[in-house]
């Protein structure tokens, strides 16, 4: 039996040898080859000011979660290497200690103290983001979800459209918002476009909104968030932030030929 656990382990140690060299020749690679153009959906990369307000939440919350792993991983540590059972141990319970109010009070002010920061740096980016009132230059749109498209409604432009979101760049030279008003043909969809703004539902008999400054332009993705039916998966999220000239034409009505 032994004879065949040393096999096993020589054999499993070969394998583990030649995974790491499969692998670090797949991460050398990977690394020769040019780096992969951004996602269109990637959270750390926002493009604008409501997505950027909620990642610079979300690393400061990070950064405080990240600091509470580190201490208690170090103490934990710490404990289980200290207080390890040694040979010479007689066998006895070390003593046993019952209430201390410095411990009790420290551990219920501290995490106290850390909820009440969180909680105040989310309540801030949540009215920052949704007291913002609209320029008068901001464009209008009703977006509204069905099973399973998307209609756009441009009310101040006279434009309806369907699945593509055209809006004009919002560049710090030129600032013009867009601001949708979110409503639901039938049931719950949920509108998230990660690179621009946080996710917002829409809900039958219940208009929501949000708003978007994208400052490049480009093609913004993101997908229906909310289950809402079989086919949901169709509803791919398409936003075009095109410069002015471009969003002007494409706004324009086509003249007859
Ligand atoms: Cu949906």
């Amino acid at each position: 039996m032994q004879m065949l656990g040393g096999k096993n382990s020589k054999t499993v140690g070969v394998l583990q040898t030649v995974i790491f060299v499969l692998s670090s020749a797949a991460i050398a690679a990977a690394a020769k080859t040019a780096a992969p153009p951004l996602s269109p959906t990637n959270i750390f990369a926002p493009a604008s000011t409501p997505a950027e307000s909620l990642f610079g939440l979300s690393i400061f919350v990070l950064a405080v979660t990240a600091a509470i792993f580190v201490v208690v991983f170090i103490l934990l540590a710490y404990s289980v290497v200290k207080f390890r059972k040694r040979n010479n141990d007689d066998g006895r319970e070390p003593p046993q200690v019952y209430g201390s109010n410095q411990v009790e009070v420290a551990w219920t002010v501290i995490p106290i103290l850390i909820v009440v920061a969180l909680f105040m740096a989310t309540a801030r980016v949540i009215a920052d983001i949704q007291n913002a009132s609209p320029a008068a230059n901001a464009i209008e749109v009703v977006a509204i979800g069905h099973q399973f498209w998307w209609e756009y409604r441009y009310p101040g432009l006279h434009v309806v459209t369907a699945n593509e979101l055209h809006v004009p760049v919002s560049d710090p030279q030129h600032p013009m918002p867009t601001f949708i008003k979110l409503l639901s043909a039938d049931t719950d969809h949920s509108f998230w476009v990660p690179r621009l703004a946080g996710k917002t539902d829409l809900i039958p008999n219940h208009p929501n909104s949000m708003w978007i400054d994208p400052h490049e332009t480009g093609l913004y993705l993101g997908q229906c968030a909310q289950y809402c039916g079989t086919q949901h998966a169709k509803m791919l999220l398409r936003v075009y932030v095109q410069p002015h000239d471009e969003f002007d034409r494409w706004m324009a009505p086509i003249s007859p030929t």
